[in-house]
């Protein structure tokens, strides 16, 4: 496959990745006081991975110290115990949106609960009051059925798209909680998921989108596009085709930042994936170039997951690819394990034994006190974030006006004025061409004033006339 092809991804997703601006939409500038939790580091790792140091990276919102190191670097962690207490509050409000709407898969989201909020709680740098700040973290959640999973965690992390009452609509009609993610019916969601293997062909182009706009804005003194592209995908993702082939454009451009769960759980609609599903996706992965990490117990394993995402960060040059193995279903007691748990709700008889078996006392829907406390730090936090990097563009460009002239067009998606002048014209008298070549014509003479332009062809540019000829190809090393 020729290389140009791979820009078909990037073409179809930069704008995606850029397209919206914070200006559009509302800051939240009343920034409550936050509990700093106790930070107790890693407590055992795999042996690939260093033990975390201690969080140093303190930062200020307002006069209040947020602990937003913790955030982003995982040396963060609060006592197992309320983490725990906030995975659980997680599978529940997946397990009552579904049995309130009838409707909806319960059993991903209980088995991802703990990836889930490590990501979202330690890992992820976002801002929940402007979800399209621009260096935001992405997070795809290619197994879109578990949409649940994304909605408790937007909830939990401050997102006002999806309030308690968004949960209680989940799956009914004009809802903020469609069955499936939508990103333009719901801010946060980044990509529109639910056709398997779509999402984690959406997250390569969003990681190349990124690569390819830090390797042509970022300046030694300055990195002002840096940012990680995480994806959940399950077994039914990894049976698709399209999500091999995207998978081997990850690894052959080196897209380092990309960093994909797949919930290895044996379990898809019509049972145990041994009925199809036998090959072994870690050599698989191996044999596309990805780094590849197994996390053996992705139940209750928390330090496992934490290490692998520390070591898969510090792999600079190959996507990553945490094999999670998790339980469908995990807590209920009668359907764990199996596909009656995947699209289903568990039924009033099994969320009490779940209940039961988890020691959750609470009301449907509830968030306990302690939970809530401890994620309203998102909002301070993901202030802070974005204020730093606002100042750190407001430098960037007194430096590099051009540039960040550039780039915050491509970011606001504005065309640059009299675009349209730098295309040719044409007469009845003109000599006749066929419409590749008058094709080619255009695209190039497009491509010297839109700078956002990127284009691709399936092993077929040379064909069909797509090549930007001012252009090279993207490729690792020189994108
Ligand atoms: C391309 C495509 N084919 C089929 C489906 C129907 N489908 C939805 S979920 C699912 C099974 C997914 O299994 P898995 O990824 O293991 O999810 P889990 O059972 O762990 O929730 C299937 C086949 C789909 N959404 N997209």
């Amino acid at each position: 496959m020729a290389s140009t092809s791979s820009l078909t991804l990037s073409q179809a997703l930069l704008a995606r990745a850029v397209s919206h601006h914070a200006t559009e939409h509302r800051r939240d500038s009343r920034l409550s006081p936050v509990s700093l939790p106790t930070f107790s580091g890693l407590k055992s790792i795999t042996s690939t991975a260093t033990r975390a140091t201690t969080a140093t990276n303190c930062r200020r919102v307002s006069s209040r110290q947020v602990r937003a190191a913790a955030v982003e670097t995982l040396d963060a962690t609060t006592d197992t115990s309320l983490v725990e207490k906030s995975i659980n509050t997680i599978r529940f409000l997946a397990i009552d949106a579904v049995e309130k709407a009838n409707s909806g898969h319960p059993g991903l989201p209980m088995g991802c609960a703990p990836m889930g909020h490590i990501l979202y709680d330690e890992v992820m740098r976002y801002n929940p009051k402007n979800p399209y700040w621009f260096n935001r973290d992405r997070f795809v959640l290619s197994a879109g059925h578990g949409c649940m999973l994304q909605y408790a965690l937007l909830h939990l992390a401050g997102y006002d798209s999806v309030k308690e009452e968004d949960l209680k609509s989940f799956r009914q009609w004009e809802s903020r909680t469609p069955g499936h993610p939508e990103n333009f019916e719901t801010p946060g969601v980044e990509v529109t998921t639910g056709p398997l293997g779509q999402g984690i062909a959406n997250a390569v182009g969003l990681a190349l989108a990124e690569k390819h706009l830090a390797a042509r804005y970022n300046k030694p003194d300055s990195e002002i596009v840096d940012h990680y592209t995480y994806v959940i995908l399950g077994d039914g993702c990894q049976m698709e085709g399209i999500s091999n082939e995207a998978c081997s454009l990850a690894s052959h451009w080196g897209l380092g930042k990309l960093i994909a769960f797949y919930d290895d759980n044996h379990i898809s609609i019509d049972g145990d994936t041994e009925i199809a599903f036998t090959e072994d996706v870690d050599k698989r992965f191996e044999g596309l170039g990805w780094h590849v990490i197994w996390v053996k117990n992705g139940n209750t394993g928390y330090d496992e997951i934490r290490a692998a995402i520390k070591e898969a960060k510090a792999v600079k040059d190959k996507p990553t690819l945490i094999k999670v193995t998790t339980t469908i279903g995990y807590g209920s007691p009668n359907k764990s394990n199996s596909y009656s748990v995947h699209g289903s709700a568990l039924g009033a008889k099994e969320v009490d034994a779940t209940r039961q078996n988890l020691g959750w006392p609470y009301e449907p829907f509830h968030v306990p006190d302690d939970v809530k406390q401890h994620w309203s730090r998102h909002t301070p936090a993901g202030a802070t974030f974005e204020a730093e990097w606002n100042a750190k563009f407001a430098e960037y460009e007194k430096k590099y006006s051009e540039e960040a002239a550039e780039l915050k067009s491509i970011i606001n998606g504005v065309l640059p004025a009299g675009w349209e002048k730098a295309l040719p014209t044409y007469t009845p008298e003109s000599p006749a061409d066929a419409t590749r070549n008058l094709s080619q014509q255009n695209l190039n003479a497009l491509a010297k004033v839109l700078p956002g332009l990127l284009g691709g062809s399936a092993d077929l540019a040379s064909s069909n006339m797509t090549l930007l000829k001012m252009f090279g190809d993207f490729q690792k090393g020189h994108s």
